[in-house]
This record gives structure tokens, C-alpha cells and sequence, in this order.
């Protein structure tokens, strides 16, 4: 965990009580008819069971159950709740986790009709998020992401202002009463939070106009949760960070400089990985932490092509994209096959699994690597340089020599590429400007620009 910080947290570490065993789980994994998000149920059920896994509990069973029709009252129907009401009281479950979005009633009704505490996958992951985060930008955004679920919900759960006061999560959760009474801590709460991460933004942002005028552009890695992001990262910049068979191992952003091919350097970003029905809430909150990816020259999407759903987790990943605002028109997507050595090691073999995976959405290239191995890694490599230098554009542009400012500005934001010689008002340069200073370029420079 070499980036992450206790520092932030209010009120220290997460208090630990040995007394307590791990909470008694069990997952229902519902299977909508009708419904295709073209995960395969089988890959959900794993998923989610990653995911259970990714909290503190013991998951006593795991069981897919068919819903021909969505019942308003508790979205499973009557049979499947009556069933699962005597594995609650026979397994001693305490807690019954649905991989689905259930609403504020739906999961009421479950809770009394079972006798188990009841959340749904978006409370899940929320709860992961809250385990995970450790920077101050981290917790603040989980929080807020937390708090803002919760205010629209009115449910009995609010794990994270509980967890504050030194309580247990779901489980330390306190009655109806205790909520109404501190509707107004909340609001103010909710009021405050915004205020501090608005702080941290600023900072963030006073620090990335120094990284600005370094003149680097920005490589960020996305990709679904568990694709080999960070082992990518680490594979490329020689960095330790985390990198594990858990799902959301990574929260916060690293980044590193790292060299290309022929000598020009890159801000290589590692960040928080996505999935499928990732919160909206979650992706708001979550708006800083991605800012690099937001504001991305490039973005390589990291693909695990060994995984037989690898299709619809990268129509998700594209999904979230979309909300972020990102568009592979603006910014050029690279679609990384991560995991070539899970294929094995016969070259036709490997042929025969890659020609059935397909870029989601327009990307500038694919390339297959091994993060494990190294494989591809060079051709990678080679890949960013190639689509960096075709996405920067050349201009002449006229500088009079009294404008020592745009001089200067030109040298700390474009290549120049060449200069004319100069004549008695001025001279012309040639340069080469990355997509993001090409806005103020035109703006500083306008009337005075050619393409070349
Ligand atoms: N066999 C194989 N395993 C890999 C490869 N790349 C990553 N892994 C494994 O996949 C798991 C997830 O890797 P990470 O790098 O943590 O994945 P991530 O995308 O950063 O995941 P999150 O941070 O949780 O979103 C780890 O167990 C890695 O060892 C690869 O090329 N081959
Ligand atoms: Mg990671």
C-alpha cells in the first residue's frame, strides 16, 4: 500500500473489535428474465462474490435465483423470499447482500420479511469504497457519495457517520429515531464535505498547474476492476503499487513520469478500476480522483481478454467514460489485451481467442500484452508514442520581437519544431501543440496562426 496514508481519517484508524466475528453473509444474485447486460450470470455470481469477499465478512452461501417477473414489494418473488427466510434463520445470516439496485422499500420489506439486515449491490460497493479509502480526498469523496445515497433513501444503514463515531458499519447501524435527529447533522455534513473536497480540488489544481508547465501529457489507465491496471503501471513505471486479486485494490491515483521510446516523457496515471452498475453517486464523488483521466491526452483501456466476459466489461468501462465526459473523438483510446499469457503459450491458440475480442467504441490501436510477463510491453510502449505524436498538430505561428511573453510562453508549452529567419518585425516559429494547450494557444495567438 505504498501510496496510501492513514492521513485524513477522521478520528484515526478504523477502530478493529476482536469480540466481533465476521458478519454471517449470504448473496443473492438475482436473474432478471428479460434483462441482458451481457455479463453471463455465472461471471456475475463471481463477481459479486469478489466483491462480498472484498469486505470484511464470511459468506455462508451464494445463490442465483430466477425472477420471471420484478414484484414491486421485494423485487424477488414471494417463494424465493419465503426460501430464503428459513436459510436465513437455518445458517444464522445476519445479512443478505442482492446484486441488484433495490428500492428504499424493496429492501425494507426484504429485511422484515427475512430477518436479516438487507443491502444491495450499490450499498455494497459503496461499503468496499468506504473500507478502502485512505487519502483525505478518498474518504471525503466516499462519504459524500455515502451520505448522498443515504439521504435519498432514509434507510437504517448509514455505515460511514456510524463507522466515524467508533461504530461497526452495517451492523452498528441506529434505529429510525436516532436517523430523524440527526437529519440536520447530516444536511451540515453534506454541506461541509463539499466545502473540503472544494479545498483539496484547489490545491489539487494549484499543483497540476505546476505539472502543466512541464509540458508532459497526461496517459491515464482505465479499465474494469481487476483488468491489471496497476500490475501495468508497475510493469511500466517501475512502481510498487498495490496490485492484487481483489476487486477495488486501487482507490486513489498514482502517477509517474515515465520515458518513451525515443526519449519523450508521459504522466502515466493508475487509478480506481470500474463495474458494472458503478453508482452514479459514486462516479460524481469520484470526479477529482478521475480528474486525470478527464483531462487525459490518451487513455489506455486495460483489458483482461482471458476473462469470457471481457465484451461487457468494456461496454461498462465505456459507460462510465461517458458520464466522466470522456469521448474517444477527443481524446485517442488505446485498447490494451492484458492477460496474453492466460492464453496460453501456443501463438495459434492465442490467435484463436484474440480474433474473437473487439474494440469497444473507436479506438487508435490495440495492442496484447502480458502486465505479468512483460510481453508486448515495448510494442506498447511504441504505440503511445505513435498515437501522442499524431494527435499534436503542427502550426506556424508570427511572434514580433517585441513579444518576449509569447516567446517564452511558446517554449514553455509547444515544441518548436523549426524558426524562420527573422526579418525586421519578428519571426516565425513551426510548432508542435499538445490537444490540451491548443485552446489557450489559439486564443494567445489568434489571427497570427497557420497550420503547416
Ligand atoms: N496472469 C496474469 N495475471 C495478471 C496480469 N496482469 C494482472 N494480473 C493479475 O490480476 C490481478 C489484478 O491485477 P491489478 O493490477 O491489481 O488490477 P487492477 O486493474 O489494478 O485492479 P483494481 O485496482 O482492483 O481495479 C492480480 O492478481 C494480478 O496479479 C497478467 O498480465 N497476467
Ligand atoms: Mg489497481
Amino acid at each position: 500500500m505504498s501510496d496510501e496514508t492513514e492521513e485524513g481519517r477522521p478520528g484515526g484508524p478504523k477502530p478493529v473489535d476482536h469480540r466481533v466475528a465476521p458478519t454471517r453473509v449470504g448473496l443473492v444474485v438475482p436473474e432478471v428474465r428479460g434483462t441482458t447486460s451481457g455479463h453471463s450470470i455465472e461471471m456475475r455470481r463471481q463477481e459479486f462474490e469478489g466483491l462480498a469477499r472484498a469486505i470484511d465478512v464470511e459468506v455462508v452461501f451464494v445463490e442465483v435465483v430466477r425472477v420471471r417477473e420484478v414484484r414491486p414489494a421485494t423485487f424477488l418473488g414471494a417463494g424465493i423470499v419465503e426460501q430464503l427466510k428459513a436459510r436465513v434463520a437455518a445458517d444464522e445470516i445476519e445479512l443478505l447482500l442482492v446484486d441488484t439496485a433495490l428500492a428504499p422499500v424493496q429492501q425494507r420489506n426484504l429485511e422484515t420479511e427475512t430477518g436479516a439486515k438487507v443491502l444491495d449491490r450499490t450499498a455494497l460497493i459503496l461499503e468496499i469504497f468506504g473500507d478502502r479509502a485512505r487519502t483525505r480526498e478518498g474518504v471525503l469523496q466516499v462519504e459524500l457519495a455515502h451520505l448522498n445515497y443515504q439521504r435519498s433513501r432514509l434507510v437504517r444503514s448509514w455505515t460511514h457517520l456510524e463507522r466515524q463515531r467508533g461504530g461497526f458499519g452495517f451492523l452498528g447501524g441506529p434505529g429510525e429515531s436516532q436517523i430523524e435527529s440527526d437529519r440536520r447533522l447530516l444536511e451540515d455534513r453534506v454541506k461541509l464535505l463539499e466545502d473540503r473536497l472544494d479545498k483539496v480540488k484547489r490545491t489539487r489544481g494549484q499543483q497540476k498547474g505546476n505539472r502543466d508547465a512541464l509540458q508532459f501529457p497526461i496517459v491515464a489507465l482505465v479499465g474494469y476492476t481487476n483488468a491489471g491496471k496497476s500490475s501495468l503501471f508497475n510493469r511500466l513505471s517501475g512502481a510498487g503499487v498495490l496490485a492484487k486479486d481483489l476487486l477495488f485494490a486501487t482507490l486513489d491515483t498514482t502517477v509517474r513520469k515515465i520515458p518513451l521510446p525515443h526519449g519523450r516523457e508521459v504522466m502515466l496515471s493508475d487509478t480506481v478500476g470500474f463495474v458494472a452498475d458503478l453508482p452514479t453517486t459514486l462516479v460524481a464523488a469520484f470526479r477529482a480522483t478521475l480528474e486525470e483521466v478527464i483531462e487525459a491526452d490518451l487513455i489506455l483501456h486495460v483489458r483482461d481478454v482471458a476473462n469470457p466476459d471481457t465484451a461487457a466489461q468494456a461496454q461498462d468501462v465505456l459507460k462510465v467514460l461517458g458520464e466522466l465526459g470522456v469521448s474517444s473523438e477527443e481524446t485517442p483510446i488505446i485498447e490494451v489485451w492484458n492477460k496474453l499469457d492466460l492464453l496460453g503459450p501456443d501463438p495459434d491458440a492465442r490467435r484463436e481467442v484474440l480474433q474473437h475480442v473487439m474494440p469497444a467504441g473507436s479506438v487508435a490501436a490495440t495492442v496484447p500484452v502480458s502486465a505479468a510477463t512483460g510481453e508486448g510491453i515495448d510494442a506498447l510502449l511504441q504505440a503511445i508514442e505513435t498515437v501522442l505524436a499524431g494527435s499534436s498538430r503542427t502550426f506556424r505561428v508570427r511572434v514580433p520581437h517585441a513579444n518576449g511573453a509569447d516567446v517564452n510562453w511558446l517554449y514553455g508549452h509547444a515544441e518548436i519544431i523549426g524558426r524562420d529567419a527573422p526579418d525586421d518585425e519578428g519571426q516565425t516559429y513551426e510548432v508542435r501543440i499538445d490537444p490540451r494547450h491548443r485552446a489557450s494557444f489559439a486564443q494567445r495567438f489568434a489571427g497570427r496562426i497557420e497550420a503547416a
